[in-house]
């Protein structure tokens, strides 16, 4: 997070200019913040935030300036800064006393920077007066009440301080997979791009499409000439906050946001998810937050061992690992070596005899078994399927034809009817489903009966249209219902028989949260049995780094579907591909598919940008073994409309 690029930077290897202006701006800002931790004088803060403005909005080249000295002309830079910006500059050393403010500020102040809404100056004053060192001992101080009293502090932010420790240590652990792609696929790309680099590979969860990332795993593939300045490159690229270590043939390092190009943006987030994940601070951390990637150089021949062995999971390996065991052969991240001739050497040592794999197909063909997809890589059944040649043709994006449980400016969305159905149309899609929000969700600006029954009348206008156009497209009309007390739906029948489906959701997740399992399911299987429900929205109502969701049992409810179904009913149980929920998890997905329940995936998008989360709900179906069949999403615009009007 937020302090682990809290360094001096090293000067590059071919200056001068040995650091860059946006360096030396950084380290400017830095310097103001350690002399703010340390009570410095406030003049002298200032002069540092402000020669950081300064270099921040400068024109000209900063090089040129130290060069023909008119650096100490401008104002703002008084001779002491002037002196100690041109020996960064032109000798690449910055100056001793920034060294020591570094090294005798401790490190817990530093970190505890990245708490949102916590600035150096609260920061100073807890340490003089309430000795807090560390983000643990601060915690420790406002659970005893002890910040409140202070002057200047009180009660509220005692409390959000509290809040702000707890969200930024659930942004330390892992980051949401939508996150994780981003920082991947964007280093990914980087080191791609860098000569000698013959093949590059994200793995590890992310490449599994875990619902969150601990940290990147990437395999690089490179001849041992071209080794070490590929090394060296990878070392040097932009976007690395820190580096942890640096072996042979391993570099661990720290990524942060400044590897996006065009900056860092999460795009419009639904009220109801902005909430639950920690509000305006949320954007803060996110932006501020970092990434560790490990990044592993092996030669072109071991690349698919390394990748496979890095791609795991763990338990995928286990598995692996003794089905090789069972043929004599030893397989690890150098190779798939047979035992008799591999003898006493030990592992690289050892790969020389290793088998041939130019690919991870080969590796499996190996242990006579069909190539596993990544994200089926959990000991989940993948074994033996694999082995049987019995596993399933995952669903695909391109497979996509529409996506039910949509917004529009008719409720929180911020896209018009039109825009939605032009964003779709140019996704490639047959057809979209509109479900706003119903009045009694009050955040998400829930639409009352009449406007929901006007948009139905517009959408018949268009459909009628475009069935006259030759179009192949149609929207359907449902709602996002709240479920209410006892399990009712937020609109009359005579309303809901108007529609062409409903979504019924949980929003009231802090009632529900607060009643056990069976009470909550026995509320759903209510929903359910109302002939108008057809899909129940975000099953379980969790947010992803955001809030556990409420006890239900999933089981129970695709259980309940499958009966409905045979009794000639369709219902649908939702994944809300919304990085943010991935609701419902992957696992629940091959529950639905093996009872015969379509699973409906769906953007919940509240912008035309939004559609595109669809993406993240095929990798979770993807991971949850589902094929075309098993979702609504690639059905006909005709064969759906066939289907929901069995409702
Ligand atoms: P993460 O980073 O927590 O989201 O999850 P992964 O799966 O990326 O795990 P990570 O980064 O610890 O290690 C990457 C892969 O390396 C892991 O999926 C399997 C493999 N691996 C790591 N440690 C072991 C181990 O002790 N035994 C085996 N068989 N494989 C391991
Ligand atoms: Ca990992
Ligand atoms: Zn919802």
């Amino acid at each position: 997070m937020a302090g682990n690029g809290f360094k001096l930077p090293k000067a590059r290897p071919n200056g001068p200019p040995f650091f860059s202006r946006n360096q030396v701006a950084g380290v400017l800002h830095q310097v103001a913040v350690l002399l703010e931790l340390q009570g410095a004088n406030v003049f002298r803060v200032r002069s540092y935030q402000n020669g950081s403005r300064l270099l921040g909005t400068l024109t000209e080249d900063l090089h040129e300036l130290v060069v023909t000295g008119r650096l100490f002309e401008m104002k703002g830079i008084g001779k002491g800064l002037g002196s100690a910006l041109s020996q960064a500059i032109l000798e690449g050393e910055w100056p001793d006393d920034w060294h020591r403010l570094h090294n005798d500020t401790p490190h817990g102040l530093i970190e505890m920077l990245g708490i949102p809404g916590l600035g150096p100056k609260r920061i100073k004053l807890m340490h003089t007066e309430l000795g807090v060192d560390s983000i643990a001992k601060l915690k420790e101080v406002a659970e005893e009440g002890l910040i409140a009293p202070m002057k200047g502090f009180g009660k509220k932010t005692e409390q959000r301080m509290l809040d702000g420790i707890e969200l930024l240590s659930r942004f330390r652990a892992r980051r949401r997979l939508d996150i994780g792609l981003k920082y991947g696929s964007a280093f990914e790309q980087r080191i791609r791009e860098i000569p000698g680099v013959e093949r590059v590979q994200l793995a590890g969860s992310a490449r599994r499409r875990k619902e969150t990332i601990g940290d990147l795993d990437i395999v690089v593939g490179v001849t041992p000439e071209q080794h070490e300045n590929v090394a060296n490159s990878i070392l040097a690229l932009r976007g690395i906050a820190d580096v942890k270590g640096a072996g042979d043939s391993k570099i661990s390092l720290i990524l942060e946001a400044s590897i996006f190009e065009d900056g860092f943006s999460l795009g419009h987030l639904d009220a109801n998810v902005l909430q639950a994940i920690g509000g305006d601070d949320y954007e803060q951390l996110e932006s501020a937050g970092t990434i560790d990637a490990q990044v592993r150089l092996v030669p072109p021949e071991m690349f698919s061992f390394t990748l496979a062995y890095f791609t795991g999971s763990k338990e995928h390996n286990i598995a692996m690992r003794q089905r090789a065991i069972d043929r004599g052969l030893r397989l690890n991240e150098f190779g798939l070596i047979p035992e008799q001739k591999a003898g006493e050497l030990k592992g690289i040592e050892a790969a020389q005899f290793s088998l041939h794999a130019m690919t991870e197909e080969d590796i499996y063909a190996h242990l006579d078994m069909q190539w596993v997809a990544p994200e089926l890589r959990e000991d989940m059944g993948e074994m033996d399927a694999g082995s049987q040649q019995a596993l399933p043709q995952l669903l695909e994006l391109p497979s996509i034809k529409g996506a039910l449980h949509n917004h529009t400016v008719v409720s929180d969305g911020e896209a018009t009817l039109e825009q939605m159905a032009d964003a779709a149309q140019s996704l490639g899609w047959n057809w979209l489903g509109i479900a706003d929000h119903s009045p009694t969700l009050k955040i998400a600006n829930g639409a009352p009966a009449d406007r929901l029954l006007e948009q139905g009348q517009t959408i018949k206008q268009y459909n009628q249209k475009w069935a006259e156009d030759g179009v192949d497209f149609r929207l359907f009309h449902g709602v996002e219902s709240d479920i209410l007390s006892g399990g009712k739906l937020d609109h009359p029948d005579e309303v809901l028989k108007e529609l062409d489906y409903v979504v019924a959701s949980v929003h009231a997740v802090t009632k529900w949260r607060g009643r056990d399992e069976n009470e909550n399911t026995e509320e759903l299987l209510k929903v359910l049995e109302h002939p108008a429900t057809t899909i129940i929205g975000h099953p379980t109502g969790r947010i992803l780094q955001g809030r556990e969701g409420y006890e239900v049992d999933v089981y129970r409810i695709i259980d309940a579907m499958a009966e409905h179904i045979q009794d000639g009913k369709f219902k649908a149980i939702e994944l809300n591909a919304s990085p943010y929920r991935l609701d419902i998890d992957y696992r629940l997905c091959k529950y639905a598919k093996i009872s015969g329940v379509p699973v409906a995936i769906s953007p919940d998008a509240h912008s035309t940008r939004g559609l595109a989360d669809i993406q993240y709900g095929v990798m979770t179906a993807r991971k949850g073994w589902l094929d075309e069949t098993d979702v609504l999403n690639t059905m006909s615009g005709a064969s759906l409309a066939q289907q929901l009007a069995l409702q």
